[in-house]
């Protein structure tokens, strides 16, 4: 009777235990901002989005441009579509400023995505106010349980933060972004110092976001991404039509003969899972210093800004990476 007492005692801890753990994996809330275009590790970053998607670690609740070009949320579309979630909400800037950048390859792969595979948007200005959608999204969300990963420039979330009440919120961006996101993780910044595109594209937009952004905002610096090299794998994969392997390959023949840099994988990758798996941290302030964009850096414990710190080495997260770059659709 002890015995079978204790049996019990131990199944219903099991049980209690497993239920925590069921807890802690609930899908992530997430909110992907992209310039996809003027490069093309935002194809990387979107397939592994959608891998880790398929696997229930993510909830994908909207894929934004900060990018005018016309071909960015085509583009975004393509993945969305292709990865079977073809009604994520998409929407793109409408404020003054911002900019809008185009694939700097000589083959248009943003133009070649949108004409060999399905879509619904025919050109990005075609999407909805970025700032509206957040505002939209956001308002739906439980207190506090919002990521958003960004991994282009800050003109949405500059536009964001500025918005007023409207039909889906009274409060401010700044208030809605400080009741509903739990962090911001982003790719952009260089560190301890540096001028980094994402940054120096909107620079104006960077400065209000780094300065009035009222949560922890994980940056993951231009030096992060810059050592990890993946794409190879991708090229060879046996598929017969996938615009990820049709954007790398039309891309690593110009010249990236090993591999693409992945700036904007590890920023999702970290949105997503945490960084305690991959790497170390330092707590801070990061400062744009001019109206070129460069930055600074200024370690503190009561910074709201956090710096990822190389701890896997590169040639490891590369691999981590690559291998959600070849998940196919399910
Ligand atoms: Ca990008």
């Amino acid at each position: 009777m002890k015995k079978s007492f204790l049996w019990i005692c131990l199944v219903t801890l099991f049980v209690a235990c497993t239920g925590n753990q069921i807890d802690k994996s609930e899908p992530v809330n997430l909110i992907f901002d992209t310039d996809l275009g003027p490069d093309y590790d935002d194809v990387g970053a979107m397939t592994l989005m959608h891998a880790l998607a398929d696997s229930g670690q993510v909830n994908i609740l909207a894929t934004l441009s900060s990018n005018k070009d016309e071909r960015v949320v085509p583009c975004i579309e393509v993945l969305n579509t292709y990865f079977k979630r073809p009604n994520i909400p998409v929407g793109a800037p409408k404020s003054e400023g911002g900019v809008s950048l185009t694939s700097w390859h000589k083959v248009k792969w943003t133009e070649a995505l949108p004409a060999n595979y399905p879509h619904k948007t025919a050109k990005t200005s075609d999407a909805p106010d970025a700032a509206k959608v957040y505002r939209q999204v956001l308002s739906a969300q439980p207190d506090n349980s919002v990521v958003i990963c960004t991994v282009g420039f800050f003109t949405n979330l500059k536009d964001l933060l500025l918005t007023e009440g409207d039909e889906y919120s009274p409060l401010s961006g700044r208030e809605l972004v400080a009741k509903k996101v739990k962090r911001l993780v982003s790719m952009a910044a260089g560190f301890p110092e540096g001028r980094e595109f994402n940054v120096y594209c909107d620079t104006p937009a960077s400065q209000v976001v780094f300065e009035q952004w009222p949560t922890e905002i994980v940056f993951s610096g231009f030096e992060i991404g810059k050592a990890i090299l993946t794409g190879k794998k991708v090229i060879q994969m046996d598929v017969e039509k996938s615009p990820v392997k049709e954007a790398y390959s039309l891309c690593l023949a110009e010249g990236d003969f090993e591999g693409r840099m992945s700036w904007d994988q590890t920023a999702v990758l970290v949105a997503i899972k945490g960084y305690e798996p991959y790497y170390s941290i330092e707590r801070g302030t990061v400062r744009v210093v001019n109206e070129k964009g460069a930055n600074d850096w200024t370690p503190s414990e009561q910074g709201k800004h956090i710096r990822l710190i190389e701890k896997v080495p590169a040639t490891e997260m590369a691999t981590i990476i690559e291998n959600y770059m070849l998940h196919q659709p399910m």
